[in-house]
């Protein structure tokens, strides 16, 4: 069998980063398309050159033509426009599902057995579009957006408690908006639960603070958002895939009755594999954090109707 390979869709900045990762980490060789011509093919040959340095020997290819992403096994979709600040992430969906829903038919007409893993926002929406327009099974199109929002959550606590990054093990659940859901029972510190270890006024911050943590990024890099945790995110997600690696990682997945939710896509913990959603993984969640998560989903629902134009 070959190596395995990857396309990336969209060359800016969490595209071209996921891609660099990837290759880094030697994990797949890589397709990286864009509409802009000229753009993936310098990022692709930059990134090449930069090989003899690093010491990757896994691939890079710049293209505009769907025709070179013939039998990817994972297609990572980052296309679209980032938030300006202001914006909320809803704000882009009718731009981004255009893009994204035109992406998709192009994707699947030369990878049918792909699978897919959406980035672009509002996350949850163009996640259901996406599997809508590809007609796959639900377990081979899911987002990115969980995994990123627990890994500032255990940034922001590893920082209050100077601790290592690494000793975290955060959990955020529910759609990629304001309404996501920190769960701070299941967020612990080699083992300990936070709330055993930071007084609840604190881990109440450091949750509004996740939330409002893409708006953050935003307020500082002016023109777009964020990318370095971003890409990290994904590139977990793609490696388990195509390791078959079982992980359990915060992802946005259709649900079927877990969680008491059915017919929405939404971020819960799942067993990431290479047929793709493995299982969804039901924590025991209090009251409160499950009408939090109910609350995210509908609201998730809600967006998703917008879309029946496009679908
Ligand atoms: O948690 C998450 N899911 C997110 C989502 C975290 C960070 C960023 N998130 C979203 O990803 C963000 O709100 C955007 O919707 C996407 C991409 O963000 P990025 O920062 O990479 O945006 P850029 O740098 O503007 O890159 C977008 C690229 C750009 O090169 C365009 O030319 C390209 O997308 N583009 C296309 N490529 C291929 N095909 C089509 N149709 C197309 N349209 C635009």
């Amino acid at each position: 069998m070959g190596k395995p390979k990857v396309t990336v869709v969209g060359a800016g900045f969490v595209g071209a980063t996921t891609a660099q990762r990837i290759l880094e980490k030697e994990i797949a060789d890589v397709v990286l398309i864009d509409v802009v011509d000229g753009l993936p093919q310098g990022k692709a040959l930059d990134m090449m050159e930069s090989a003899p340095v690093e010491g990757f020997s896994t691939k890079i290819t710049g293209t505009n033509r769907y025709e070179d992403t013939k039998d990817s096994d994972v297609f990572v979709i980052t296309a679209g426009l980032a938030r300006k600040p202001g914006m909320s992430r809803d704000d882009l969906l009718m731009k981004n599902a255009e893009i994204v829903g035109g992406i998709v038919s192009e994707a699947v007409k030369y990878s049918r057995n792909a699978i897919l893993i959406t980035v672009t926002n509002p996350l949850d929406v163009m996640t259901f579009l996406a599997w809508k327009k590809s007609r796959f099974d639900h377990r081979r199109v899911f987002g990115m957006a969980g995994e990123l929002d627990s890994a500032r959550y255990a940034y922001f606590i590893a920082e209050a408690l100077n601790c290592k990054p690494a000793e975290v093990k955060a959990m955020v659940l529910g759609g990629h908006g304001d309404e996501m859901v920190p769960v701070p029972q299941f967020t612990t510190v080699n083992g300990k639960p936070v709330t055993d270890l930071l007084p609840a006024d604190k881990i109440e911050a450091i949750n509004q603070r996740t939330r409002d943590g893409g708006a953050e990024i935003v307020k500082y890099l002016k023109t777009g958002s964020a990318y370095y945790a971003p890409s990290s995110s994904v590139v977990r997600m793609v490696r388990s895939v195509l390791q078959d690696r079982g992980e359990v990682i915060p992802s946005c997945v259709y649900l079927e009755g877990q969680y008491g939710i059915k017919g929405v896509y939404c971020g819960v913990p799942a067993k990431l594999g290479r047929q793709g959603v493995m299982s969804v993984t039901e924590l025991d969640l209090t009251a409160a954090e499950l009408k939090a998560l109910h609350t995210s989903a509908e609201h998730v629902r809600e967006n998703c109707a917008k879309l029946t134009v496009a679908v």
